[in-house]
């Protein structure tokens, strides 16, 4: 394997936030990459940062809420060409606050069984069944 190649994958942390049966969605805003897109909120773990706090940091900065992350649920890649992915799905057990639009171009609360019909990056559709499995057995623990 090619060395150079080292630092391809960039580690993307994304938090479950379930309120019942539904989840929380953000739709990806003018200007980013895969606008229109909805994801689960979180974003690029930055250098040093350890993936949980990167989580905990990125639903601060776009969600307005104080999440406490839980365990890693389940994780993908994707490969963007130049760059790939390695996704990282938590728990998001708690949170203090309610989740505002401070980043996205909306959010909204999609029932788990209804996500199929939502316009989901390749990335999250390719492992939907995982993904619904996952948001279907929350786990409180880390
Ligand atoms: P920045 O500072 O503009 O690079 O952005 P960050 O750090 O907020 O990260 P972001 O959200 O632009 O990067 C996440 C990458 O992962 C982006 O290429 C979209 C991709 N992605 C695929 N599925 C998801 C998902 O469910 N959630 C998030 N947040 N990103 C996803």
């Amino acid at each position: 394997m090619d060395k150079k190649r080292r630092g391809y994958w960039i580690p993307v942390v994304t938090g479950m936030i379930r309120k019942g049966d539904e989840v929380l969605l953000g739709l990806r805003p003018e200007g980013h990459n895969l606008a229109g897109f909805w994801e689960f909120p979180g974003g690029k773990v930055e250098a040093g940062e350890e993936p949980k706090d990167a989580l905990k940091r990125e639903l601060n900065e776009e969600l307005g809420i104080e999440a406490e992350i839980g365990a890693v649920r389940l994780t993908g890649t994707h490969s963007y060409g130049e760059t790939g992915i390695l996704l990282l799905f938590f728990e998001v057990p708690y949170w203090k606050g309610e989740p505002k639009t401070v980043h996205h171009s909306g959010l909204k609360w999609v029932k788990i069984e209804d996500l199929h019909k939502e316009n989901l990056p390749e990335a999250n559709r390719k492992m939907l069944k995982d993904i619904i499995y996952v948001l279907n057995n929350p786990v409180k623990s880390p």
